[in-house]
């Protein structure tokens, strides 16, 4: 025959004996003190002055069709790049990176983020759609100091060249980096 198990104690209605409840309260400053040590610790550290910026890949955008938008971007070293495929049929392949970056080619379709390491331009382009002037540019610092400024001034006139419509965009980012 099984001994009936020993009886467990009962819970406790009152845990924490007698003690007041007010007793548990940390003192205002205290948590005020914590609250302001939190607060610095996430001024101070690298994510809170990084930005993620969202450029979406469309069909159609408010500079007409097949568009990244926007197609203009400033950003700062630390800040990320997310592309989005609003509508499908669109990826995002790198042009032209400054030195020390990694050039990129995304999955078609799939959302996809750059980390922007380097102070310079970023020219990229959706392959299936350079033709149509599906291009966009990123400057990361000012753009007057930008290390490969010559280089992707010249990648976006040659990309220019292969576009049959809206080659008017590339004119547009050109003026951007005055
Ligand atoms: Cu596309």
């Amino acid at each position: 025959m099984t001994p009936a198990p020993s009886p467990s104690p009962a819970p406790s209605a009152h845990p924490r004996h007698g003690r007041p409840a007010t007793g548990r309260r940390r003192p205002r400053w205290t948590t005020q003190a914590a609250a302001l040590a939190a607060g610095l610790l996430t001024l101070f550290s690298p994510a809170a002055w990084s930005a993620e910026h969202v450029i979406r890949m469309l069909d159609v955008g408010t500079d007409g069709p097949m568009v990244f938008e926007p197609a203009w971007v400033q950003a700062e070293v630390g800040d990320t790049l997310r592309f989005v495929p609003t509508s499908s049929g669109h990826h995002v392949r790198s042009l032209a990176v400054p030195e020390g970056a990694s050039p990129w080619l995304s999955p078609l379709d799939q959302p996809f983020e750059v980390r922007l390491e380097r102070p310079g331009l970023y020219v990229y382009n959706c392959p299936p759609h350079l033709m149509m002037g599906m291009v966009g540019l990123v400057q990361v610092g000012p753009g007057a100091a930008a290390p490969n400024r010559e280089r992707a001034i010249a990648t976006l006139k040659a990309t220019k060249g292969r576009i049959y419509t809206h080659g008017e965009r590339i004119d547009a980012l050109l003026q951007a980096l005055k």
